[in-house]
C-alpha cells in the first residue's frame, strides 16, 4: 500500500506484513540503512566544502585506489548496523574479509546478512558526478546463534529478500524491493525525511538509451560489438541515443525511468568484466527484475550465478526486457 505524503518510515511499518518471515527485523535494518544512508548523504554534499575529496592513501583488495568518502561512507553503515545489533555479518567492497557481527543475548540470533557497496562510482566525487550506495540482503544459511561463515555470503542472487540503492544526485533517494515491487523515496534534506516519490517503479519493455562505456569497444566480443552498431541503426525506435555516466547506481536508475539497457560486458583486458556480482549486480538484478525489467551475464540470469568468492566480477547486461534479450541473442549467435 502506498499513499501521498507517506514516508519511509510509515512505509515501512505499514508493508511489514507483506513480508513471509516478518518479525520486525528486516524492517528495523532497512530503517538502519535509511539513517546512515541520511549520515553518507551529509558527507556527500559537503565533499566540495571540505578537504575530504581524494585518495585515503590505502587500496582496496581489487588494487583501486579507496577514495575518502569510501571510506567514511563504509564505516558509516558498519558501524551504523554494527551499533544497533541488526545484522549478523556484513561484506563490502572496501573489506577483503566479511565481517562477523557478534550479538548480545536474544541479539545473538540476528539471522540477516548484508552485502554492499557503500560508495560505488566514486572516482566520480571530485567532478560532482552522482554517486550510490548499493545494498543486498540475505537470511543466513548456518544457525542463528553462530558465527556466520562464507556460505552465507555466497548465495544466489534469486535467495535475496531485501536489495536497494540510494543515489546521492541532484536530490538523494532511496529506492529499494523486498520482491513486491520497487519503491523509490526522495529525501527531503530541509526535515531530513525520505518521502515516497516514486511509487511502483517500472521499466518499460523497450526503451531509447543504450549505456556503455565505448573507449572499450575494441576490447569488446563480436557479440557486443554488434549489438553496439544495432543500437545505432535506423530502426524500429532506433538509433538509441547514448547515455553513459560511468556510475551504475545513476546508470541504472535513469534506464529504469526512461527506459533502456546498461551493458558491462567482458573484454579481452578484463574477462568477468568490471562488476562485482555480490553487491553490484545481484541487488541491481533483484530491483530491475522487480521493476519487469532483466539482468543478465549475457546468457545467464545473474539471479541464478552460485556465486564463488566475496568479489568475484561478472559481465553485466541489464534494463529494458526486450532490450537485455535482444543483446543476448547477439551473445548466443557468436
Ligand atoms: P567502483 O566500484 O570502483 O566505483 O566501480 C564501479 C563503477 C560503476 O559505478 C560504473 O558503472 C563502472 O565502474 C564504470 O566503469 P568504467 O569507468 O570502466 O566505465
Ligand atoms: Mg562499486
Amino acid at each position: 500500500m502506498s499513499r501521498k505524503n507517506q514516508t519511509l518510515g510509515e512505509f515501512i511499518i505499514e508493508n511489514q506484513g507483506e513480508f513471509q518471515y516478518s518479525s520486525g527485523e528486516l524492517s528495523r535494518l532497512i530503517n538502519s540503512i535509511r539513517l546512515a544512508a541520511k549520515v553518507v548523504n551529509h558527507q556527500v554534499n559537503k565533499a566540495g566544502l571540505v578537504d575530504i575529496t581524494g585518495t585515503a592513501g590505502e587500496t582496496n583488495i581489487q588494487g583501486e585506489d579507496q577514495q575518502k568518502l569510501d571510506v567514511m561512507a563504509n564505516e558509516t553503515f558498519i558501524s551504523t548496523l554494527t551499533n544497533r545489533n541488526i545484522v549478523c555479518g556484513i561484506a563490502s567492497e572496501e573489506n577483503d574479509d566479511f565481517i562477523t557481527i557478534q550479538g548480545q543475548g536474544e541479539d545473538h540470533n540476528n539471522k540477516y546478512v548484508l552485502l554492499m557497496d557503500p560508495l560505488d562510482g566514486s572516482s566520480n566525487i571530485d567532478v560532482n558526478v552522482s554517486v550510490g550506495t548499493i545494498f543486498s540482503i540475505y537470511r543466513r544459511i548456518t544457525p542463528a546463534g553462530t558465527p556466520v561463515k562464507l556460505e552465507d555470503f555466497l548465495q544466489p542472487g534469486r535467495e535475496q529478500v531485501a536489495a536497494g540503492y540510494i543515489i546521492y544526485g541532484t536530490s538523494t533517494m532511496l529506492v529499494y524491493t523486498t520482491g513486491h515491487g520497487v519503491n523509490g523515496f526522495t529525501l527531503n534534506p530541509a526535515i531530513g525525511t525520505f518521502y515516497l516519490s516514486h511509487p511502483n517503479m517500472t521499466f518499460s519493455e523497450m526503451g531509447p538509451i543504450y549505456s556503455v562505456n565505448e573507449g572499450n569497444y575494441v576490447h569488446f566480443p563480436e557479440g557486443v560489438k554488434k549489438y553496439i552498431k544495432y543500437c545505432q541503426e535506423e530502426g524500429e525506435g532506433r538509433p538509441y541515443t547514448s547515455r553513459y555516466i560511468g556510475s551504475l547506481v545513476s546508470d541504472i536508475h535513469r534506464n529504469m525511468i526512461k527506459g533502456g539497457i546498461y551493458i558491462y560486458p567482458k573484454s579481452s583486458r578484463a574477462q568477468n568484466g568490471k562488476l562485482r556480482l555480490l553487491y553490484e549486480c545481484n541487488p541491481m538484478a533483484f530491483i530491475t527484475e522487480q521493476a519487469g525489467g532483466k539482468a543478465s551475464d549475457g546468457f545467464t540470469r545473474i539471479l541464478d550465478i552460485k556465486p564463488k568468492e566475496l568479489h568475484e566480477r561478472v559481465p553485466f547486461f541489464c534494463g529494458s526486457k526486450l532490450m537485455v534479450e535482444k543483446a543476448e541473442e547477439f551473445m548466443s549467435n557468436e
